[in-house]
């Protein structure tokens, strides 16, 4: 069975969301990051870059939640758009979109606006308007199709939820109001019985909600330099 390396954070979130979407039997192993679990030298063997998701299937070892999402669809032939190269094509794109655009900039947007010491206004003007601009473009997308790549849901369509779940905390209680197709995407997932299901997951462990000074230790362990 399918071993999911599980944190309820936007990464993860999207691949929980593809599991129970497409029916997978898996079992969660929680990694509590503001505990520093993802820095045990087991899970390190699964993902040596110390990040969630993960997950193993079988013999398999997977970590990315792009990777996982990408596997998880040629394995099952779910979620997929039609395999003609034009289509694959804007998967790909699109993917790798959400992968090294949505997803670093809306996160390190959260980061600086959130948790940065003063100062701090040159990384928040920068990662707010990189953010701002990458959801604008995403949201231009959905102006004229109910889904990233058309008329059919597919694994884009999650691996944007997991992002689009973060918006107001990354970019401000009223972005709604500036990208409506996202939000419609979003409400529209989430009134899903499989999103349900994958929101749930985050209630069933015992995860440490504070960022207080330890977690700050585990999950910017860059800080140490700054006060070395
Ligand atoms: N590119 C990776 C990024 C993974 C990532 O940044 N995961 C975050 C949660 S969304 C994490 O585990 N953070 C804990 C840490 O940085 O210590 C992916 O898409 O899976």
């Amino acid at each position: 069975m399918i071993k999911f390396y599980y944190h309820p954070s936007p990464n993860p979130a999207k691949v929980a969301l593809y599991l129970e979407e497409a029916e997978i039997p898996y079992e969660v192993v929680p990694i509590d990051t503001r505990k520093g679990d993802q820095h045990s030298p087991d899970f390190l063997k699964i993902n040596p870059n110390a990040k969630t998701p993960a997950m193993t299937d079988g013999d398999i070892v997977l970590f990315d939640s792009t990777a996982m999402l990408l596997y998880l669809g040629e394995k099952t032939g779910k979620f997929m758009p039609s395999d003609t190269p034009a289509d694959r094509a804007q998967l790909l794109s699109w993917m790798m979109f959400v992968a090294t655009g949505i997803g670093p900039y809306t996160g390190q947007n959260v980061h600086f606006k959130h948790y940065a010491p003063d100062p701090k206004e040159y990384a928040v003007n920068r990662y707010d308007f990189e953010a701002w601009r990458h959801w604008t473009i995403l949201d231009a997308r959905l102006a004229d199709r109910p889904w990233m790549l058309g008329d059919t849901y597919t694994l884009l369509d999650m691996a944007v939820w997991g992002w689009a779940r973060a918006v107001p905390y990354a970019l401000g209680a009223d972005a709604w109001t500036k990208l409506p197709n996202v939000k419609r995407l979003l409400d529209t997932v989430n009134a899903r019985p499989a999103a349900v299901r994958a929101e749930a997951l985050k209630g069933k462990y015992p995860f440490k909600t504070e960022v207080d000074a330890d977690a700050r230790k585990q999950m910017f362990p860059s800080n140490a330099r700054l006060a070395a």
